[in-house]
């Protein structure tokens, strides 16, 4: 028997099968129960030992490798199967694939939340209030009954004639005093509405964090210390206040808090507008004594100061970001920034 020859021609049927149904057949026809390698075996028995045994050995070894070539054929196969289905369906394994879009925390937010923790470190609690006021938490109990002309600055959304979309947090001052008796130290965030025209510093939607301190013997210095340690805590202490007088109804004396603008370093530009190098961040001031007398604390016993910060406006100087609008644009260029 000329087991090389029966290798080759073996070798070629496997390499000729051009896909896996036709190398099954080969395999079948081989070694199958009836295939031509399993009847040699077979037939051994009717040998001779001496011959059996000789025979048998190179038997063995020839299917040894008819498995090995069937095994590596059938590889090869099933690789370019693959291949071609991919193809026939348009899909490329090379190229790089799409990364999924990772979200992350919008850059007011993290503001928001370190301003927050500032205050926090300082011992003041978190207070919250309704988005929607009454007219008398807004204006009334704030020093600014009906008709008050400086009811005109904080204009806003009506819902009903004495129902309306807060222009400020100040009226959660208001509604803290009443459910609070002083000693009080808090900070109280949130949305704010106004009825507003536009610009690169002004929304009619914008977010206001509020503090207020009422307690024995607080004083405007008070007031200056807390706030020159929150600008340094946020903006780092080479950051320049300035404190100008201003008018609230609800604070006597108030100020207004300016910071020195770092897009423009303090030239002037769009984002600093006419503050000529200085942005205002926050309006202050000692609690008016009739609105202590509104909520029935007694001023002359205790006094306080509030304050009123704008959080766009101080995540605006702190990233040098030149617009207020972009906050709300949700334009990935610009969020993906922070
Ligand atoms: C007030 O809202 C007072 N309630 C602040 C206050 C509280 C004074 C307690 C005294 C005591 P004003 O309207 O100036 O004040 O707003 C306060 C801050 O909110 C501003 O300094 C500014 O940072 C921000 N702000 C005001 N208007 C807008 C606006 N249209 N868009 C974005 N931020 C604004």
């Amino acid at each position: 028997m000329d087991i090389p020859a029966l290798f080759h021609e073996s070798e070629q049927k496997i390499c000729r099968a051009a896909n896996l149904r036709e190398l099954e057949e080969v395999r079948i026809a081989l070694l199958g129960k009836k295939g031509q390698l399993t009847g040699l075996l077979r037939s051994l028995a009717e040998l001779p030992l001496q011959e059996r045994k000789h025979l048998g050995a190179d038997l063995n070894g020839l299917r040894e490798n008819i498995q090995i070539l069937l095994a590596e054929r059938q590889r090869t196969l099933e690789e370019e199967e693959t291949t071609q289905g991919l193809a026939r369906e348009g899909i490329d394994i090379t190229l790089p694939g799409i990364p999924p879009l990772r979200g992350r925390r919008h850059v007011l937010l993290e503001t928001v939340e370190e301003i927050e923790d500032a205050f926090l470190r300082l011992g003041f609690d978190i207070v919250e209030g309704p988005e929607v006021e009454w007219d008398y938490y807004n204006f009334e109990a704030l020093n600014m009954p009906a008709e008050h002309p400086a009811r005109d600055m904080w204009d806003t959304f009506y819902i009903t004639e004495r129902m309306l979309l807060r222009t400020h947090t100040s009226p959660v001052q208001i509604r803290c005093m009443e459910e609070t008796p002083p000693p009080i130290r808090a900070i109280m965030p949130g949305l704010v509405a106004r009825h507003e025209a536009l610009d690169s510093t002004h929304m009619d939607v914008f977010f206001q964090i509020e503090g207020l301190v009422v307690d024995k013997g607080i004083s405007f210095a008070n007031l200056k210390g807390i706030l020159d340690l929150f600008v340094a805590m946020i903006f780092g202490s080479e950051r320049k206040t300035m404190f100008v007088p201003s008018y609230f109804p609800f604070t006597e004396p108030s100020a207004e808090l300016m910071i020195s603008c770092g897009v423009c370093g303090g030239s002037g530009c769009q984002t600093c507008g006419h503050g000529g190098g200085w942005l205002e961040v926050l309006g202050c001031g000692q609690v008016h004594p009739q609105v202590l007398r509104n909520v029935g604390i007694d001023p002359e016993a205790f006094t306080g100061f509030a304050f009123g910060l704008g959080a766009e406006r101080v995540a605006m100087l702190k990233y040098n970001i030149p617009d207020i609008r972009l906050f709300a644009e949700n334009d990935l260029r610009f969020l993906e920034q922070f």
